[in-house]
């Protein structure tokens, strides 16, 4: 669809005010807005992430095309959370320790609260302590870690290990995802589930909180 591509050109451009008159058109057209997060906003910052590994664009331009996804999933949110659901669970998420990358969390965070959950968004930059402290505060029944560097991963590994230490790991479920994050690796790390994507985070929190 035209104004799909657009909004994706626009978002590769960094104009936010565009992707945000763009988004709102593409809403009146009753286009599924699953779609357009899919094929117009993720798809332009895949295009980025892709440029900005081979040097063709650097920081700022990436910056300006974060800000620009933002306008996008500013009009998309309120149609993905329905308000005054009945909760089907607290559940804390946040990106790890020394990650400043937050689209990808704030997404999934989006979805979850769609489907019915309580979220409890830490934000980026997310201590191990500041995780479970937060969690056996809220009585919540479920961590949910966002990384999107290499180096940030092990931050992870961290907070199942601190789970571990004061017996909480089982009684408190983990669920990781992000970029450079698989499945073997959650395995390898201990985590309760790896979620490719927002739309799996559901299926994974739904199964996890349902034991
Ligand atoms: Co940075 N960055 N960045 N960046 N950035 C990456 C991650 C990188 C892969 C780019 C590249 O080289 N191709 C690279 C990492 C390389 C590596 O570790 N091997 C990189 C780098 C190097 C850096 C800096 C170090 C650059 C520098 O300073 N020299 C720096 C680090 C800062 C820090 O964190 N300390 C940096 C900074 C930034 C910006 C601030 C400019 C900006 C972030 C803005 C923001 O988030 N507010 C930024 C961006 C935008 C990117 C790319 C281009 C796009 C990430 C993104 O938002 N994607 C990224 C390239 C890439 O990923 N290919 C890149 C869209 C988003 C919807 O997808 O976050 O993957 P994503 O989320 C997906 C899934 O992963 C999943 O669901 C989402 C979709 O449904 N998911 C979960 C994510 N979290 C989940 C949690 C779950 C479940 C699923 O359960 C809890």
């Amino acid at each position: 669809m035209e104004i799909l591509k657009e909004i994706s050109t626009q978002l590769q451009l960094g104009d936010d005010e565009k992707v945000f008159e763009l988004t709102k058109q593409a809403i009146e057209q009753k286009i599924d807005p699953k779609i357009i997060l899919a094929d117009g906003l993720v798809s332009g910052m895949n295009v980025i992430g892709e440029q900005f590994k081979n040097h063709d664009i650097f920081l700022p331009e990436v910056l300006l095309a974060a800000k620009a996804m933002y306008a996008g999933m500013d009009q998309l949110k309120p149609l993905f959370i329905k308000e005054d659901m009945p909760t089907l669970g607290k559940i804390v998420i946040g990106t790890v320790k020394g990650d400043l990358h937050d689209l990808g969390k704030n997404l999934v965070g989006i979805m979850l609260k769609g489907a019915g959950f309580d979220v409890i968004d830490l934000g980026k930059d997310v201590s191990p302590e500041r995780f479970i402290e937060t969690a056996v505060k809220e009585d919540a029944k479920l961590i949910g870690m966002s990384a999107l560097l290499t180096t940030t991963m092990p931050m992870m590994k961290t907070v199942i290990e601190l789970l571990e230490q004061n017996n909480l790991k089982g009684k408190i479920k983990t669920v990781i995802g992000g970029a450079p994050i698989t499945e073997e690796y959650a395995k390898e790390i201990g985590a309760d589930a790896y979620a490719f994507d927002a739309s799996k985070s559901i299926e994974c929190v739904k199964y996890l909180l349902s034991d």
